[in-house]
């Protein structure tokens, strides 16, 4: 497939993205405040969506398209748009990551905001920017293809593990029947690493590999839109980026960190 021609100025962009996903970050922390609401299971009884998902990721859709009505739009609540012409780009959204941490009260969950060239497909997208904010703590993740990794004005590096192991991070599905096979992995992953944690948003374990608050990490069963934004910052960090099918981050599989400890979580995660 030809490459598509390089979009609008790629910094256009990048400020778009910021912009829009403070304005939903603070809509979510403010619905946090009124009282979150339930309003449907997905996959399982555990995989919820609230309310607020919802109203937030519309907010995100209106304000990219009345922007860049050519664009594309992917997004965990409310799907797919086609791109149209030939400088648009495609918006792969998802409102809150870490949607339960949102319903439980846990302030570790992020709007996740990312632009690719191309299908919204791992396989063959060119991820463009990419902006992982958590409203509760300010925080904003912020990477433009080719120029660095961000937060706020200091530039991320992914981290080298110590002597005493890599610092891992890891996720279940809302999917019991995989939990064996999860900690099956984990458990052959544990022999090289310090400690494990799973804080429950798959955008900011991404940004925290990119900031080297993490060695690593590695999880199954993500969507396009839990590491699109993230997966930008941890290579624009000079990380790596692995995973199932195909060796990119795809539902079976997505492992990001510094190149030999991505390799190491590989050899382990594939037995
Ligand atoms: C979540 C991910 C997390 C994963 C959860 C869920 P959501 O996304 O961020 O890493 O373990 O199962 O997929 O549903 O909060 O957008």
């Amino acid at each position: 497939m030809p490459e598509s021609p390089e979009p609008d100025g790629l910094d256009d962009l990048l400020a778009l993205a910021v912009d829009v996903a403070r304005e939903a970050g603070e809509l979510a922390r403010r619905r946090r405040t009124e009282g979150v609401s339930v309003a449907a299971t997905k996959s399982t009884i555990a995989d919820v969506v609230t309310e607020a998902d919802r109203e937030v990721e519309q907010l995100i859709r209106r304000r990219l398209a009345d922007a860049r009505p050519q664009d594309g739009f992917l997004g965990e609540e409310s799907g797919a748009g086609e791109a149209s012409g030939e400088r648009a780009v495609t918006w792969v959204v998802d409102p809150i990551d870490g949607t339960v941490n949102y319903l439980y009260g846990i302030p570790h969950f992020a709007v996740s905001i990312a632009a690719v060239a191309g299908e919204p497909d791992a396989r063959s997208w060119r991820q463009l920017v990419g902006v992982v904010y958590n409203p509760m703590t300010g925080e904003l993740f912020h990477a433009v293809r080719g120029g660095g990794a961000w937060l706020g004005e200091r530039r991320l590096s992914v981290s080298t593990p110590g002597e005493a192991g890599a610092l891992v991070a890891t996720g279940f599905g809302y999917d019991p029947a995989t939990h064996d096979g999860d900690f099956a992995r984990l458990r052959r992953v544990m022999p090289f690493a310090r400690d494990v944690r799973r804080a429950g948003a798959a955008s900011l374990d991404l940004a925290f590999v990119a900031a080297g608050r993490l060695d690593g990490y590695f999880e199954r069963g993500l969507h396009p839109w839990d590491h699109a934004a993230g997966g930008l910052l941890v290579l624009e960090a000079g990380g790596v980026l692995g995973g199932m099918p195909d060796g990119v981050p795809g539902r079976e599989m997505t492992i990001a960190a510094g190149a030999p400890l991505a390799e190491r979580i590989s050899a382990a995660v594939y037995q």
